[in-house]
């Protein structure tokens, strides 16, 4: 049933009346104090939308289809296993293993992707800078694979043949220094690489600054610093652009962030208005040059790759990226009234497919 499905799915089509409207289905809560004192309005509609004619996938994604869920995808940082090197440095090692895994990006919509640890996006990874990472990957799937890190590290470990791109049932230890910091991504090498990349072999990997390396912009650095107290008072949150070519005929027919079309649109992302809030945003889209982030009612600071700690832009309500291209949004809704703010691709047509989202500004969360 399907296939069948996938392949009447055709971009024009949902654009001419294949979306329907959808019912709200709860909120989604990031994590952090705000979220643990959130109060609960699960069962209430998510959204006045039907109101607005907004037109979006009927019905709802479960986590038990996937095992993941793109609200948790949103600040499930993966840390790894610290331990030392003998010359006394942070030594933080993760495992990660490709595999073959069928996902569903909207309801009934099936597609065949490839993983890193069964999810798109793979695991955030995420370290400080100068630490020593050690990542085992094992391929499971049923062809090769590698990890390419967007950092700095030797020809041998880039993740290309020779470098790391491994065989089914091969195994390869990338070990390299974590920088510069900023907000990256992996993903895997292969040849095809669009294929590669479209199948869903991608992921986040951020790098916080050490602020003891950073002189007069200490305090911005410890404010990025995952586990710091000045940390814990960002609602920080990753979102990956993403999109799917469910009938592969070279064009994408579902667009969105972390993997499910329209999923913030009926799981608001939860926004306590008092904390600030900082957005990694990765562009992972393929087929398409370019991907974008619109904010309604609202203007932030980007840091094009993170690399810095003062804004590349400041005052923007709209960024382009290509494919691979990152940076950090921060902006504040302390302002504003709550409610229902909605950010999106500013092409209209992403928007429509499935990249179209809403934060739930609330008071005294
Ligand atoms: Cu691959």
């Amino acid at each position: 049933m399907n296939k069948l499905l996938n392949k009447s799915v055709r971009r024009r089509n949902l654009l001419t009346g294949g979306l329907a409207l959808a019912g709200g289905a709860g909120a989604t809560r990031i994590g952090g104090q705000g979220a643990a004192q959130a109060a609960s309005h699960a069962s209430e509609p998510a959204l006045g939308m039907h109101a607005h004619g907004q037109m979006i996938t009927v019905g709802d994604v479960g986590t038990d289809i996937n095992g993941f869920d793109p609200g948790e995808i949103l600040t499930d940082w993966e840390t790894g296993t610290v331990s030392q090197t003998d010359d006394g440095r942070v030594l933080r090692s993760f495992e990660v293993t490709a595999e073959d895994t069928e996902i569903e990006i909207a309801p009934s919509v099936t597609f065949p992707a490839w993983t890193f640890n069964g999810r798109v996006p793979g695991p955030s990874l995420r370290a400080t800078e100068g630490d020593v990472l050690r990542i085992l990957f094992r391929n499971n799937g049923s062809h090769p694979h590698s990890m390419h890190f967007h950092g700095i590290h030797s020809a041998g470990m880039d993740g290309l043949a020779g470098s790391g791109l491994i065989n089914p049932g091969d195994e390869f230890t990338y070990e390299f220094t974590a920088k510069p910091f900023g907000c990256h991504l992996y993903h895997c090498h292969a040849f095809p690489l669009r294929a590669h990349m479209h199948k869903g072999m991608y992921g986040g990997f951020i790098i916080d600054p050490d602020p003891s390396k950073h002189g007069e912009y200490f305090n911005v650095a410890q404010s990025r610093l995952l586990g710091s107290a000045e940390n814990a008072k960002w609602q920080e949150m990753i979102m990956v652009m993403n999109a799917f070519d469910t009938n592969f005929d070279g064009e994408n027919e579902f667009y969105m962030v972390n993997s499910v079309a329209h999923h913030f649109m009926k799981h608001p992302i939860v926004i306590d208005k008092n904390r600030p809030v900082r957005v990694y945003l990765i562009n992972a889209t393929e087929f398409d040059p370019i991907n974008s982030f619109h904010l309604h009612a609202n203007f932030f600071d980007y840091y094009d790759h993170g690399t810095t700690l003062t804004p590349t832009l400041k005052t923007v309500d709209t960024i382009m990226q290509c494919q691979a291209q990152r940076g950090i949004i921060e902006f504040s809704f302390a302002d504003h009234d709550p409610g229902m703010y909605m950010f999106h691709a500013h092409q209209s047509e992403f928007a429509e497919l499935g990249w179209m989202s809403m934060f739930d500004v609330r008071g005294g969360v």
